[in-house]
C-alpha cells in the first residue's frame, strides 16, 4: 500500500471518527436531558416513596426541617406491613400518630415516646388509610404513613 493511501484510509478514518464522537456527545446530551425532564417529573409527583417502604429516618436536625424531618414523607406500605423510624439525629424526637398535641386521638394509633439517638421504633399498620403523625418535643415536625390494604 503507498503511502499516499495510507493517508488517504487515515483520512477517512478520521473524518468517520469525528463522525462518532460528534454523534455520541450528541446521543449523551440528548439523553441527560431526557433524564433531567424524567427527574422533575418524579419530583412534581410528590415524595412519597415506596422504595423504602417500611423504613423511615428521623433525620439530622430534624427539628428544623418540618415535613422533611421523617424521610421519607410521607411512607407507603401495605395493609400488614411494619414500620420502623430510626432516630438518625442526636436529639431526642417522638413517632406519636395525630395532627399535633391538641388532636384528641394524639398517641391512641401509636407513639414511641422519647427516641434517643439510634434508637428504634415499629409499629404495625393493619388497617388502609393515612396516619399523620409528628414529634411530641418539636412539633412542626410532621410525617405521614399512608397503608394500602
Ligand atoms: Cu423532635
Amino acid at each position: 500500500m503507498s503511502t499516499k493511501n495510507k493517508v488517504a484510509i487515515f483520512s477517512v478514518l478520521a473524518v468517520l471518527t469525528l463522525a462518532v464522537i460528534s454523534g455520541t456527545s450528541i446521543i449523551v446530551v440528548g439523553s441527560v436531558s431526557a433524564r433531567n425532564s424524567t427527574e422533575q417529573q418524579s419530583s412534581e409527583a410528590g415524595s412519597t416513596s415506596s422504595t423504602a417502604a417500611g423504613k423511615v429516618s428521623i433525620i439530622e436536625e430534624a427539628s428544623e426541617m418540618g415535613d422533611q424531618a421523617y424521610d421519607p414523607n410521607s411512607v407507603k406500605v401495605k395493609s400488614g406491613d411494619t414500620v420502623t423510624w430510626t432516630n438518625d439525629d442526636s436529639q431526642i424526637h417522638t413517632v406519636t400518630s395525630g395532627t399535633d398535641s391538641s388532636d384528641p386521638n394524639t398517641g391512641k394509633e401509636f407513639d414511641s415516646s422519647m427516641l434517643s439517638q439510634n434508637q428504634t421504633f415499629s409499629h404495625k399498620f393493619t388497617t388502609a388509610g393515612e396516619f399523620p403523625y409528628f414529634c411530641q418535643l418539636h412539633p412542626t415536625m410532621v410525617g405521614k404513613v399512608i397503608v394500602v390494604s
